[in-house]
């Protein structure tokens, strides 16, 4: 088995479409592939998740006539946020940025490529079915699961609340992540992290 320190970082979607000029940006998206690039070097297990949408997407307002871009829908899984189309599959929007340089990373988590599901977390879908990344972490001994990346409340917090969920010890690096704050997701994103004894902590 890999040796590595129990402990894995997980980069949350830094990509173009979450970044200046991005269809889906994050305000100052940009500025956690600094960050990252530093703290990523401090780890040498790394995982990287890619938002990886069919052009189709049920996630986005374009596939539902009369609808707009942050209305919530329900759907068979619960309610959804509608989205700016993003992240389509083999898009430039879909790559990752430019800056973001995390070599060593061992594995790519796609999300979100089934149509009619949605998937924010790296660890399960929207409607439930699981992506093997707890499996693939308990594996290899990780007790210590640490979240950086884009956007600190949606697919950040859901990784981090799932890991917190199935028994890892979670960090989130909050000056490693920015906020889409869509009605006040950010605060009900920290309230769900600290109810679930995850710890905010920073790079510096
Ligand atoms: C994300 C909305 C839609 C994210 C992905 O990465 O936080 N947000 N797709
Ligand atoms: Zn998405």
């Amino acid at each position: 088995m890999r040796e590595n320190s129990g402990r894995v970082l997980i980069v949350t979607d830094v990509q173009r479409d979450f970044c200046e000029g991005g269809a889906l940006a994050v305000p100052r998206g940009e500025e956690v592939v600094r960050p990252i690039n530093r703290l990523a070097q401090n780890y040498d297990l790394v995982v990287l998740t890619q938002d990886w949408h069919p052009a189709n997407h049920q996630s986005f307002a374009s596939q539902h006539p009369g609808r707009q871009p942050f209305e919530e829908m329900d759907f068979p899984y619960g309610l959804q946020t509608l989205w700016p189309d993003h992240c389509v599959q083999g898009s430039p929007g879909a790559d990752f940025h430019p800056d973001l340089s995390v070599p060593h990373a061992a594995l790519i988590i796609r999300k979100g490529f089934r149509a009619a599901v949605d998937s924010y977390s790296a660890f399960a879908e929207a409607d439930g079915s699981v992506t093997g990344l707890g499996a693939y972490l308990r594996d290899r001994d990780v007790r210590h699961v640490d979240c950086v990346g884009l956007a600190t409340d949606f697919c950040v917090a859901w990784s981090a609340e799932d890991a917190a969920r199935q028994g890892f010890r979670v960090r989130v690096f909050q000056d490693a992540c920015r906020a889409i704050d869509l009605n006040g997701s950010l605060e009900a994103a920290w309230a769900r992290l600290s109810a679930r004894g995850v710890a905010l902590t920073q790079v510096g």
